[in-house]
C-alpha cells in the first residue's frame, strides 16, 4: 500500500494509476463528461492515446490490442452516448474473454438520476455485461475500485471491467492511493491452484483408444500452446480447435484436425462422432460445437477450465480438472502415457483424405476459398488476421492456416459484425512489426467503416480484404438452404465505390473480378508494409461448407459433395 501526501485530481490519479499499471495505449473519444480527465491526459507522456471516429471503434481496437498482445485493452468515452455506444464491445468481450478497461465519463454526482444532458446509467446498463463495474463516488475510492477493476479483468477469465466516473469526481482532489502491484501483464495475479485429480485425469486419457482434444479460446488466455502440444505428442492424440482456440495448436500440425463445430472440418466433426474419450481445454461446450447432450455420443468427457461455472452447464462430463490450463496440464502431463494409437490416427487421415474442405473452382470468378489459400501461402501463415461476421469469416477460418496464438481476431460468442476493421487496427498498434490483414464482407464492413479514418491520420499499415458478393451472404446462403430462396432484405442494391472510397481516406485500393488477376491482385495487395485495400468480386451464390444446419449435431453435417442432395 503508498499513499501520496501531495493531493492530485481524481483526473491526475487516474492517468497514474494507468501508467503505474503499465498502459501504453488507450482508444477513446472525448465529451463534455470526460474533460477533465482528457486534460489531465494530454500532460501524459507515457500514455498514448489514439483518437478514434466512433466509440464502438475505440472498444474493438482495445479488444484487437487484447487479444494479439495478451496485455488488458484500455477505451475511454464519454457518458451518455458515448458510453452507450461502447455496449456492443463490452458484449462482445464478455463472451469471448477479453479482458478490457472501460473508463466512462458520467454527470457530475449531485446530477446523477435527475435525466440530466448526456446522463445515462451506464453502471446499471453494464451489469450483465461485464465482470466488474463500478460508479466512483469520491476521488478517494478510485485507486481501490481502480486496482480491483483490472485484477478481475486480467485475473481467472479475462473479461470486461467499467469506471464510471463523474466529473465532479475527476476534479476533487484525493490523497489516497492504495492500489498496490498494478500490471497489465497477462499471468500477473496470483492463479488460483488446480483443483482435482491430475493423475485420474491422465488415466482415463490412458485407457482411451480413441481420444480426441478439442481445444478451445481458453488455451490463449492462458498462454498454454506448448503445454497443449507436448500433451498431443505424448498422447499421440489428434487435436481440434473452436473457432476461438485457432492457433492455440498448430494448423499445420500433423495432428491437428481443424476447426470443429458448425463451419469446422469434416474430418474433425466425424473425429467428435467417432472418438471414446474427449477433453476439452479451455472451452465452453458452445452452442455452435456441441448442441446436445449426447455430443461426442461414444466418449468418456473431461474438462479443464478457470472458470467453474462452465463445468455442466451445457453438456455433462465425466472428469473435471478446475484451474489455469497452463498449470493444470503441467500437473496432468507427468501421469499421461504414449500408447499406441496408430489404428486411430490412420483412420484420422483416411476421414481427411475422403472428406476434405472443398469447393468448385471451376469458371472465371474468383472464389474467395481460392484467394485466401494464396494470402496464405503467399504471407507464409504469418499474418496477424481479424476476421468481420458471416461467410468470409468462416472462409477465413477455414483456409487461413494459424501456427501461433493471438493471430487470429474474431467475434466468436456476439458475432459483431464491425469488428473486424477496428479489431485490426488495434493489434497494429500492438504489433507494428506484423503484417495486420482484415478480412471483411461488404455488409460488416461499412458497420465500422469510418476507422478507415483512423488508419488514414495514424498512418497505419493495415490491411483489408474485402470479399463483395453484394448480398448478406451468410443470411443469403441461410435463406437459399433453409427459407427456399427467399432472399428477404439481403441484397444490396446500391454499395458505394469501395475503391474510390478508401482511396478519398488515402488507402491505396484495387477491385478485381477475373481469375486471371489473382496474381495482380495478391502483389499489390500485400506488396509492402502500407495499408491497402483489395476488393475481390466474388459470386452471391457462393456458400460455406461444411455447414451443421441450425439446431442439428454432427451427425446432420452437410459437406460441399452433399449439396446436390440438400436441394433437391
Ligand atoms: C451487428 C450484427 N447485425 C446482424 C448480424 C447478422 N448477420 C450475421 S452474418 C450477416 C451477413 C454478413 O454479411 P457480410 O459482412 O457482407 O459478409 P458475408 O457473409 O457476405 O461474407 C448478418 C447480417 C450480425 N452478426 N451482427
Amino acid at each position: 500500500m503508498s499513499s501520496t501526501t501531495e493531493a492530485i485530481t481524481g483526473g491526475r490519479l487516474m492517468v497514474e494509476l494507468l501508467e503505474e499499471a503499465g498502459v501504453e495505449i488507450v482508444f477513446g473519444y472525448p465529451g463534455g463528461a470526460i474533460l477533465p480527465f482528457y486534460d489531465e491526459l494530454y500532460h501524459s507522456k507515457k500514455i498514448k492515446h489514439i483518437l478514434v471516429r466512433h466509440e464502438q471503434g475505440a472498444i474493438h481496437m482495445a479488444e484487437g490490442y487484447a487479444r494479439s498482445t495478451g496485455k488488458l485493452g484500455v477505451c475511454i468515452a464519454t457518458s451518455g452516448p458515448g458510453a452507450t455506444n461502447l455496449i456492443t464491445g463490452l458484449t462482445d468481450a464478455k463472451l469471448d474473454s477479453i479482458p478490457i478497461l472501460a473508463i466512462t465519463g458520467q454527470v457530475s454526482t449531485d446530477a446523477i438520476g435527475t435525466d440530466a444532458f448526456q446522463e445515462a446509467d451506464i453502471f446499471g446498463i453494464t451489469i450483465p455485461i461485464t465482470k466488474y463495474n463500478a460508479l466512483i463516488k469520491k476521488a478517494d475510492d478510485l485507486s481501490r475500485h481502480f486496482e480491483e477493476a483490472i485484477k478481475i479483468a486480467m485475473g481467472g477469465r479475462p473479461g470486461p471491467v467499467l469506471l464510471d466516473f463523474p466529473k465532479d469526481v475527476q476534479l476533487e482532489k484525493t490523497t489516497v492511493r492504495k492500489a498496490t502491484s498494478l500490471k497489465i501483464a497477462p499471468h500477473h495475479y496470483e492463479r488460483p491452484k488446480v483443483k482435482g485429480d491430475p493423475q485420474e485425469f491422465a488415466e482415463a486419457l490412458n485407457q482411451a483408444k480413441r481420444p480426441l482434444l478439442y481445444v478451445g479460446g481458453g488455451a490463449i488466455n492462458s498462454f498454454a500452446s506448448a503445454e497443449i502440444k507436448a500433451l498431443a505428442e505424448k498422447a499421440n492424440a489428434p487435436v481440434t480447435t473452436t473457432l476461438m482456440g485457432l492457433g492455440a495448436f498448430p494448423g499445420t500440425h500433423p495432428l491437428s484436425v481443424g476447426m470443429l463445430g458448425m463451419h469446422g472440418t469434416a474430418y474433425a466433426n466425424k473425429a467428435v462422432l467417432e472418438c471414446d474419450y474427449i477433453l476439452n481445454l479451455g472451452a465452453r461446450f458452445d452452442d455452435r460445437v456441441a448442441k446436445y447432450q449426447d455430443f461426442a455420443p461414444n466418449a468418456v468427457r473431461a474438462h479443464v477450465d478457470i472458470d467453474a461455472a462452465e463445468f455442466n452447464k451445457r453438456i455433462n462430463v465425466d472428469y473435471i480438472l478446475h484451474g489455469d490450463l497452463k498449470d493444470a496440464i503441467r500437473e496432468i502431463l507427468p501421469f499421461v502415457k504414449g500408447g499406441d494409437r496408430t489404428s486411430w490416427i490412420d483412420n484420422i487421415q483416411s476421414l481427411k483424405k475422403n472428406h476434405p474442405l472443398d469447393f468448385d473452382n471451376s469458371g472465371d470468378s474468383i472464389k474467395p476459398q481460392d484467394f485466401l489459400h494464396r494470402v496464405y501461402t503467399k504471407t507464409k501463415g504469418e499474418a496477424i488476421v481479424s476476421t468481420d461476421v458471416g461467410q468470409h469469416q468462416m472462409w477465413a477460418a477455414q483456409y487461413y492456416l494459424f501456427d501461433k496464438p493471438n493471430t487470429w481476431l474474431t467475434s466468436g460468442g456476439l458475432g459483431t459484425m464491425g469488428y473486424g476493421l477496428p479489431a485490426a487496427i488495434g493489434a497494429k498498434f500492438g504489433n507494428p512489426d506484423k503484417m495486420v490483414i482484415c478480412v471483411t464482407g461488404d455488409g460488416s464492413f461499412q458497420m465500422c467503416i469510418q476507422e478507415l479514418a483512423t488508419i488514414a491520420q495514424s498512418n497505419l499499415g493495415v490491411k483489408i480484404l474485402l470479399f463483395n458478393n453484394n448480398f448478406l451472404g451468410m443470411v443469403r446462403q441461410w435463406q437459399e438452404l433453409f427459407y427456399e430462396e427467399r432472399f428477404s432484405e439481403s441484397q444490396w442494391t446500391y454499395n458505394p465505390n469501395f475503391v474510390k472510397l478508401a482511396e478519398a481516406y488515402g488507402i491505396p485500393a484495387m477491385r478485381i473480378e477475373h481469375k486471371s488477376e489473382i496474381d495482380k491482385g495478391v502483389d499489390f495487395f500485400l506488396k509492402d508494409n502500407g495499408s491497402a485495400l483489395i476488393e475481390v468480386m466474388i459470386p452471391a451464390e457462393e456458400k460455406v461448407f461444411p455447414m451443421i444446419p441450425a439446431g442439428k449435431s454432427q451427425q446432420d453435417l452437410i459437406e460441399f459433395k452433399d449439396l446436390g442432395k440438400l436441394k433437391k
